[in-house]
Parts: C-alpha cells; structure tokens; sequence
C-alpha cells in the first residue's frame, strides 16, 4: 500500500469527516489576539448540544446557546464537517403548517441572555449529508458570529421522532405556490 503524504492541517469543506483523532486547534485560542477585549470574540457557549440521529440528507442540530457579555450576539452562518452546507433555521406556520425556512438575519443571541434551540422552533440545519448520522455520533458545528469571531462545539447525535417540518427554501414572490413535493 502506497503511503500518502498527509496533508496537513487542510481543512476542505467538501471533505468526509476523517474521525475523532483530528487534532484541531485549541478551539479557545483567539485568532485575533490583538482584540483589546473579549467582546469582539465570539464569547457563546452551548448548553446541551445535539443533533437529530437521522439517515436522510438533513437534520438538525439543536441547544441552548448563552450569551453572558453585554452586547446581542447574531450568528450569521454555520458549518460542520459532517454537513455539506448549513443553514439556520426557523419554524412558521405558513396557511396553517408549520415549516422550517432559512431565518432572515441570522440568529440572534441577547446579550446576557440566551436563545434556545430546539425541534419545532429555531434551529441549525445540517444539509447534504455526506453520511448518516447515527446516535452516539459526534458532530463538530463552527458557529460564525456578527462579531467576526466563531465557536465551536460538539453535539451528540440521539434519535427523536420530532421536528420533521418540511423545508421551504427562502424564496419571496412564490409564498402562495406550492413547491412541488421534494
Ligand atoms: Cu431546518
């Protein structure tokens, strides 16, 4: 068997996740050091991370997240290695049925206080899975806040029967039509 020279230290978004013995930077290392206070950081922690076990090509991901600094905190995007792209996501109720669609301007965290993630209601989307994601699995989402920094952390995949509300891509003007069934 040829050995392959490892490339190191590239991450590539389209890449399979290589498993749990990637080492990764000290998640709690700022890269921009120079920021005279913490603020400027994505200063987030996530309570009770988890993702939905699930074999389809999306699922969700789901926690408490807090903000303990005095100044609101949106999350712009988000990314995993186990998610060919994410989105974040809210639940409404459109002519009576409730589906999820990407949230315009992101996810808001309230200074001092938190915003909570869960089936049925705000949430982070996980899309193109290139693989199942089965309980017990670890996923890694990178949360990218309006502050310009970014958290990390680790949810736990666990089966749950909820939160199945059909996707409905943003797309204004088309509100009545009904997108053909995917
Ligand atoms: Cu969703």
């Amino acid at each position: 068997m040829p050995i392959h020279k490892r490339s190191f230290a590239t991450i590539g978004a389209g890449l399979l996740a290589l498993g749990a013995l990637t080492a990764c930077s000290s998640d709690d290392t700022a890269e921009t050091a120079t920021s005279p206070t913490a603020a400027s950081e994505c200063a987030l922690t996530v309570n009770d991370p988890w993702v939905k076990a699930t074999d389809e090509e999306m699922t969700g991901a789901f926690g408490v997240i807090e903000n303990s600094g005095d100044a609101d905190i949106t999350i712009t995007s988000a990314s995993s290695p186990s998610a060919g792209k994410m989105e974040i996501h809210e639940v409404v109720d459109q002519d009576g049925a409730m589906v999820m669609q990407p949230k315009a301007g992101g996810l808001v965290v309230p200074a001092g206080g938190s915003a909570e993630l869960k089936p049925g209601a705000d949430h982070l989307m996980l899309m193109a899975l290139p693989a199942p994601i089965e309980a017990g699995d670890e996923v890694e989402i990178t949360a990218v806040c309006n502050t310009g920094g970014s958290v990390t952390w680790t949810s736990v995949a666990k089966p749950f029967e909820g939160g199945a509300e059909p996707y409905v891509p943003m797309d204004e003007g088309s509100m009545e039509s009904s997108p053909s069934a995917s």
